[in-house]
């Protein structure tokens, strides 16, 4: 016998949708549950009648309000932009003053910002919650990044641990093995407040940022392999199974050496062959790329890999080019070296990670001034050990980083993150190098490389820059002998131009 009224609600019925829902019925929580389609709505409550907590369909938005228990709690799991306020207006409408409204989607952070100021006039209150993990994430602990009204999240806070994925509380290294209806006890649960309005999807937006810059860094390590040494997919499988013992622990490591395996079902090729190599891109790494200049921050890694995808997604255009524009002969590097390289590829891996992740942190240290947030960075990296795309062991170094020093102001300065790079960098430097000789596009290993380089640069040609901009627009410039802040101007002479013939 359930009870009279569920614990909390759902509305969006599709793969996030259903998966959230199921694991929050696992955690012995009764949800109701609501689809825009009906059909779907009734199906799978049909599918799924003995979850420990108990799904109640819903046929109506009226209905569905009817059943939740006060503060009336909802999360959406529908498509971001327009979906997503139609659904809202619609909770509005039938919620009281007092109850939450949870978005769960990719919403771009200034639309939460919108909606928690336009909720909050009629007396409803909104969480933005990123939601990272996919399906799998969804159905047995995703990372959660939850936003906006503290008090609001205090109500959601229990459910959002429960189903949270969790890690050791000392190694920080996910806890693993939930099953459906046998949840993972224990741990510390990949969740905390972020803070107030649209900080969950900043940060959100900010980690798919950065799991579009370790895609590419993975694809980039993968091409070198099989550019310069000719290795086999199944042989680089192999590779990358033993990384993933190593530094470069992670989901999406583990997973490329499960992919470079398996074979084509139909061809019996090897199936990264038999894919096509274009990439498609749905927003968030754009995003997180537009609001970097935005706000004048250096992302240029994570920024290369939207454009690496842009430039994939051509296909036809560059199967031409590649018949006219010629570049260098690429030459195998002998099997004598091949231990050598690949460990140099590792090294230029690990650093080009570091300096995508210094970036994304850089990133959200601006925006917290920006929109007035406390961010918690250690926190932050703690929260994406477990259940989300980006999770690594590595992360574990970001939070012992912040731990030691809350206001670091780079990543880079972090005493195991500089050795690292110390130690790591003339491979860094040798492969990006064998990749310019032999035109293999490295667009992320060597963007990092040069961020690297920029930062850690007490002098960059930008003289000659402010110069230029003197010269031809009167921008004044600053003195290296004079205070910050002080501009002076020169009267250059007219710019020679083409003389008229008379
Ligand atoms: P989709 O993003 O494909 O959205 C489908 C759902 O939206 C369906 O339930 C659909 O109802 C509903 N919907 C639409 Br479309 N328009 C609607 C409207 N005007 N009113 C009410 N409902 C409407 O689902 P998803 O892939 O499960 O993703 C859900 C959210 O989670 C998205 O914001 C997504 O960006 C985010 N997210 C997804 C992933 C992932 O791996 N898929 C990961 C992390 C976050 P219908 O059945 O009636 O058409």
């Amino acid at each position: 016998m359930g009870k009279t009224h569920s614990d909390i609600g759902l509305i969006g019925l599709a793969v996030m949708g259903q998966n959230l829902a199921l694991n929050i019925a696992d955690h012995g929580f009764q949800i109701s549950v609501y689809n825009r389609t009906t059909e779907k709505t009734d199906k799978f409550v049909a599918e799924n009648p003995n979850t420990p907590g108990g799904l109640v369909g819903t046929k109506t938005l009226e209905e569905f309000a009817a059943s939740l228990a006060r503060p009336r709690k909802a999360i959406i799991l529908v498509q971001a932009g327009r979906p997503t306020d139609a659904v809202i207006d619609g909770l509005a409408a039938v919620f009281e003053p007092g109850d939450i409204i949870i978005d769960g989607g990719n919403a771009l952070w200034t639309d939460t910002i919108r909606r928690e100021k336009a909720l909050k006039d009629k007396g409803l209150l909104f969480i933005g919650s990123g939601v990272s993990g996919g399906e799998e994430g969804a159905r047995f602990g995703p990372s959660l990044m939850p936003g906006g009204d503290k008090a609001a999240f205090k109500q959601l806070e229990p459910i959002w641990k429960a189903v949270a994925a969790k890690v050791d509380r000392k190694t920080g290294k996910p806890l693993l093995g939930a099953k459906p209806g046998r949840p993972v006890k224990g741990g510390v649960p990949c969740t905390t407040y972020i803070g107030e309005n649209g900080a969950g999807h900043y940060v959100k937006m900010v980690h798919n940022g950065i799991e579009y810059g370790d895609m590419q860094m993975i694809c980039e390590a993968y091409d070198l392999m099989q550019g310069l040494l000719g290795l086999k997919p199944a042989e680089m499988g192999e590779i990358f199974s033993a990384w993933n013992r190593g530094a470069l622990d992670s989901f999406l490591i583990e997973i490329t050496a499960d992919i470079l395996k398996q074979k084509d079902p139909v061809t019996k090729k090897p199936f990264v062959d038999v894919v096509l190599d274009t990439a498609g891109q749905k927003g968030t790494g754009k995003w997180t790329s537009v609001n970097a200049l935005d706000m004048g921050v250096a992302a240029p890694t994570i920024a290369e890999s939207v454009f690496s995808r842009c430039l994939s997604a051509i296909k036809e255009e560059r199967v031409a080019a590649s018949r006219v524009l010629k570049g260098p002969k690429v030459k195998k590097v002998s099997p004598a070296k091949k231990k050598a390289l690949i460990q140099a590829i590792h090294d230029a891996l690990y650093c080009s990670k570091i300096c995508s992740y210094a970036q994304g942190f850089q990133l959200m240290r601006a925006a917290q001034v920006e929109y007035n947030w406390k961010l918690n960075f250690g926190q932050i990296a703690q929260i994406w050990r477990g259940g989300c795309i980006i999770r690594a062991a590595f992360l574990q170094k970001i939070t012992e980083a912040f731990a030691k020093d809350a206001k670091l102001a780079n990543l880079l300065l972090d005493p195991y993150f500089n050795k690292t790079i110390q130690q790591a960098q003339a491979n860094w430097r040798k492969v990006v190098s064998l990749a310019a000789e032999n035109g293999i596009p490295v667009p992320t290993f060597a963007s990092a490389l040069a961020y690297y380089d920029g930062y850690r640069a007490a002098r960059l040609p930008a003289n000659l820059l402010q110069a230029q901009r003197d010269y031809f627009g009167a921008h004044t410039y600053e003195r290296v002998d004079q205070k910050r802040g002080k501009f002076f101007h020169i009267d250059w002479p007219e710019p020679s131009r083409p003389q008229l013939e008379a």
